[in-house]
Parts: structure tokens; sequence; C-alpha cells
């Protein structure tokens, strides 16, 4: 009896030692790019990025349940948990959607590597195909600020439903911004959806806010963790943002 009861005390010890939120989230800042991103394997043979551009690839592999502009809101990423998306064989290769369900994984991308959207996934670099990515922003405060992306080729982002930026010009570094752009943010959680189609010659995403928004907490984490923290934003998005504040407190 002495012996389960110690046992027990033990246990219970460890729980509530154990860190069940431990997490050290991505910032953003003038100098700090955002590496680690929950992306979509590649969809290769995209036809050039012209053509790319035009096609949702999230409602051509939903049958329409999902479009870019749904899942770049927390009630669409929810849904995006919960889908499956399938392209045409034609997009496979490379090791993506080679059975033909394209994946997310959070994959880390070299910020100074101009064919980081190939690298990130362990491809060698390559021409034809559309890289996609999504990093969710909890703000604590409502905000207007600047992004600042680059990109080759051609660039679509949406934030929280919206298409905010819009280029088919590489920017012609990895580390270039020829559009800073000014954008809102809601406090709590914003998502960020960021489309890069590729034709030929280099291939990078990069995208970095501003000093004052140094504040707000970004998935995925740096230990690579999405939809553990996603998830709770999305069950909590009907509640007070403090929701979110009190689960990290834990
Ligand atoms: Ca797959
Ligand atoms: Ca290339
Ligand atoms: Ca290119």
């Amino acid at each position: 009896m002495r012996k389960r009861m110690t046992f027990s005390l033990a246990l219970a010890a460890t729980v509530a030692i154990s860190p069940a939120f431990a997490a050290t989230f991505q910032h953003t800042a003038s100098d700090v790019w955002i590496a680690k991103w929950f992306a979509m394997e590649n969809v290769m043979n995209n036809g050039g990025f012209a053509v790319s551009g035009g096609i949702d690839y999230f409602a051509e592999g939903t049958g329409g349940d999902l479009t870019y502009e749904f899942v770049s809101t927390t009630k669409g990423l929810g849904d995006l948990s919960r889908a499956e998306i399938s392209l045409d064989d034609a997009h496979a290769g490379l090791g993506m959607g080679e059975d033909g369900v394209w994946d997310w994984e959070v994959v880390e991308i070299d910020t100074d590597d101009s064919n980081n959207m190939s690298t990130g996934w362990g491809m060698v670099a390559s021409d034809n195909f559309t890289w996609h990515g999504i990093i969710v922003m909890k703000a604590p405060s409502a905000r207007s600020t600047t992004m600042h992306p680059a990109h080759d080729d051609y660039a679509q982002i949406w934030i929280n439903g919206e298409l905010v930026y819009d280029n088919d010009q590489w920017t012609g570094g990895v580390k270039t911004v020829t559009q800073p752009m000014d954008v809102d943010l809601v406090q709590g959680d914003n998502v960020v959806l960021f489309k890069c189609g590729e034709s030929g010659g280099d291939d990078y995403i990069n995208l970095h806010f501003e000093d004052s928004d140094s504040d707000i907490d970004i998935v995925p984490t740096e230990e690579g963790d999405f939809w553990i923290y996603a998830g709770l934003a999305v069950e909590a998005r009907d509640k007070a943002s403090t929701t979110w504040g009190e689960l990290k407190a834990r």
C-alpha cells in the first residue's frame, strides 16, 4: 500500500513538472525571416508559373471542398486537417504526391538558399513546380503592419481569407523584397497561406514582418509542431482570444 502511494505521488509530480504546452514559437522581425512552414508536397509539372497562378490546386484536389481563400481562415484550416488533396498523377514526381495524395509536413527552408522551394523538401533544384506553405500568426493585438515577401517566381499570399499579394515577377534575390505590402492582422490567430509557382532558374520563397511584430507567436513551432497549436486555436476560435493566452500559460 505504501509502495503504491509513493508511486502515485511520483507519477503525479512527473505529470505536474512536464510542461504540457512546452513550445518555442517562431518569431519575426525586420531581419528575421520565417524558416519553418506547414507545407504541402510540391505540385510538379505545373505548366509554368503563369498557368499555375490561375489554378486553385486545393479546389482541384478536393472536388471544390477547399479553396485558397477558405483554407486561409481558421475554419478552413480546421477543414484542411480532415481533408485529402488528391491531384492528377501528372503532378507527381521526385517523391511528391507519389501515392496520389499531396501530404502536408512542417518543412524548414534555408532562408539564404535561392532554391529553397526545392531543397526544403529534399528535392534537387527543379523547374516547373508549385510550392504551398502555411503559418499561423498569433497576434496579442490587432494591428496594421508591413509584410516583406521575396519569391521566385510567381507569389500569391492570402491572409484571413483574402488575397493580399499577387506578384508574378520574381524579386531578384532570396532576401530581396520589391513590393512590401501593408496588411491588417487581427487579435488572435491569423492564417497566412503562401503559394509560389516556379518556371525555371532559381526557386525560393521568403517572408518577414516588422520589428514591432516580434511579440507575435508563429506556428509551426521551432520544435516542428503545427496542428497541436493550430488546432487549439481552431477549437477556440469563437471564444475570446485570451483563451489562447490562458492555455499557453498553463
Ligand atoms: Ca503522399
Ligand atoms: Ca528551378
Ligand atoms: Ca524561377
